[in-house]
């Protein structure tokens, strides 16, 4: 069974329980949402009798779950808990049965999702809706809504959605309640606002307040890539400093948020998010934010390869609080070029002790970026289960079902590296140093063919088009430059002046698009080739 997350504690029999021919499931009054997919799954088959309670002794996200003969037993924390139950439930399906199995289970850290934090074209409203179903898929529970290039988030904050995209909005916001993940809009005003002035923070509750009534409880304020010190004169006159202006409108906004909803909820971004707690604006931030205020972090870098436990506890000291990460993996838009296909590594269970809440922040490309989101989900649920290769084919496979999974491996096996994102050289490489030792050009043939298939293969194979639509300049790409590289490994072999001239004009043809693929290693191959023959 490939789980995309590994619940805890799973014993199978072997045996399996084929749909029972009548269809009746059980649940508290009020948690239709919760067994919405196995009330759907059961018409669609046949159906089981299955029985869920709220079982108040358990965790809140926690559950058990029997499939015995004939009968489902669902013990379940909250409705929520009752949720990721069925979530398993639908894992185990294999289209005709589910084994006979007992499942404990509940999750590591209490707070798992995305924040769609980026710059660059932000997500389609259709793209959000998937990714909402796929969330509750792999129990994640948290979305943050701050695209930086959204105008109405950041750039033009003042202003009120109109009327179109406040409808979407509120449709992505129920299709996030649906799947038991909670909606948390962001704001971004400190590209211009006066934090002194009432008549700004009127204007910053104005628009908090019509997002507030569309259903939403949980807030973010953020203050990062912001000027890094205070600007407007009224403020300089007000606050010594800008941690101090930070702190007081974060405290003002909670208050006002607090005095609507007890279970309101505000995280703030500030604007030194990334070190180990020793800016004194952290230090003080920490100290004059009200305690329940979140506060987010993105470990001792921008972008962290690594979150250790003792960097999570250097931060939460300084800011009196378990810190809010915020995650930049598997986010491109500093290299729009490359897609970053690889699992998560560098975070272990020990970290997520010190931690609140982990959002990762993904790629302009949100198919492709469920890739990494599946191993995030994985590893935030059951950490000492984590193994990236393991999480990584499987959620491949969630991805483009089993069959197609092989060759969308091999396609994300040629799209891992970053600037701060180090793996194994590509396999290129490899057939590269043969030919350098040997002067035979047949490894790199080789290799460049089965790189040069791999698009067509993957066409063919991934009915995903959404993703194929997204990752189509990485597949042309692939084709266009192992195409001219199959030309030169002829003209290694023929030896013949001419045709150098040929290849040096195509790839100048290909250079339009901008795509890297297996790192630029086939290009700097070419090039260097190529100038070695002048
Ligand atoms: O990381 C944070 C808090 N802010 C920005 C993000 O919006 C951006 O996506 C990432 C990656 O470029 N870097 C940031 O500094």
């Amino acid at each position: 069974m490939r789980w995309l997350p590994v619940p805890h504690e799973v014993t199978t029999t072997g045996e399996r329980l084929p749909f029972a021919g009548c269809h009746s499931v059980k649940y508290p009054p009020g948690w239709e949402a919760s067994v919405r997919p196995l009330v759907a799954l059961g018409e669609a088959y046949g159906g089981w009798t299955a029985f869920i309670d709220h079982a108040p002794d358990l965790p809140d996200q926690g559950y058990r779950l029997q499939v015995e003969n004939a009968r489902i037993r669902i013990a379940a924390g909250s409705p929520r808990a009752a949720f990721y139950a069925c979530q398993t439930l639908l894992q185990a399906w294999d289209g005709k049965s589910l084994p006979l199995m007992q499942v404990t289970d509940q999750p590591d850290l209490a707070w798992r999702g995305i924040v769609e934090g980026f710059y660059g074209v932000p997500w389609k409203h259709s793209a959000r809706l998937r990714m909402m179903e796929f969330m509750g898929q792999v129990k994640m529970n948290i979305y943050l809504y701050a695209p930086k290039d959204d105008p109405f988030h950041r750039e033009h904050w003042r202003e009120p959605y109109p009327p179109e995209e406040a409808e979407r909005l509120q449709e992505l916001i129920n299709a996030a309640h649906e799947n038991f993940i909670e909606f948390v809009f962001c704001i971004s005003p400190g590209l211009s606002m006066v934090y002194s002035d009432p008549a700004e923070f009127d204007r910053l509750t104005d628009k908090v307040d019509a997002v507030r009534r569309m259903g939403v409880r949980s807030f973010g304020l953020l203050l990062d890539d912001i000027p890094e010190q205070l600007v407007h004169p009224a403020d300089k006159h007000t606050y010594h400093s800008l941690a101090q202006a930070h702190a007081d409108l974060a405290n003002r906004l909670h208050r006002w948020l607090k005095e609507r909803n007890e279970q309101a909820w505000l995280i703030v971004c500030p604007t030194f998010y990334h070190n180990l707690g020793e800016p004194p604006y952290i230090g003080e931030l920490g100290e004059l934010t009200e305690p329940g205020i979140s506060i987010m972090w993105t470990g001792k870098k921008v972008v962290s390869r690594e979150i250790t436990a003792e960097e999570a506890e250097l931060f939460s000291l300084a800011i009196r609080r378990k810190p809010f990460v915020w995650d930049n993996y598997p986010v491109n838009d500093y290299e729009p070029s490359r897609l970053l296909m690889g699992p998560i590594t560098g975070r272990d269970h020990a970290t997520l002790q010190y931690l609140e809440a982990l959002v990762s922040n993904p790629m302009n490309q949100a198919e492709a970026s469920r890739v990494a989101l599946g191993t995030y989900a994985d590893l935030l649920w059951n950490a000492d289960a984590y193994d990236p290769q393991r999480s990584w084919k499987a959620s491949v496979a969630h991805l483009v079902g089993e069959e197609a999974a092989p060759v969308m491996l091999e396609f994300c096996q040629e799209n891992l590296w970053s600037r701060h994102w180090k793996a194994e050289p590509p396999a290129f490489v490899k057939a590269l140093e043969e030919w350098q030792m040997s002067g035979d050009v047949e490894p790199l043939r080789t290799e460049l063919e089965r790189l040069n298939s791999l698009p067509i293969r993957l066409r063919q194979a991934v009915k995903n088009e959404g993703l194929i639509e997204e990752i189509e300049p990485w597949l042309e790409r692939m084709e266009q430059i192992t195409a001219v590289g199959l030309q030169l490994v002829d003209q290694l072999e023929e030896e013949n002046e001419v045709e150098y001239a040929l290849i040096r004009a195509e790839l100048d043809a290909v250079r339009a698009n901008e795509a890297i693929v297996c790192d630029g290693w086939i290009e700097r191959w070419i090039r260097e080739v190529l100038e070695e023959a002048e």
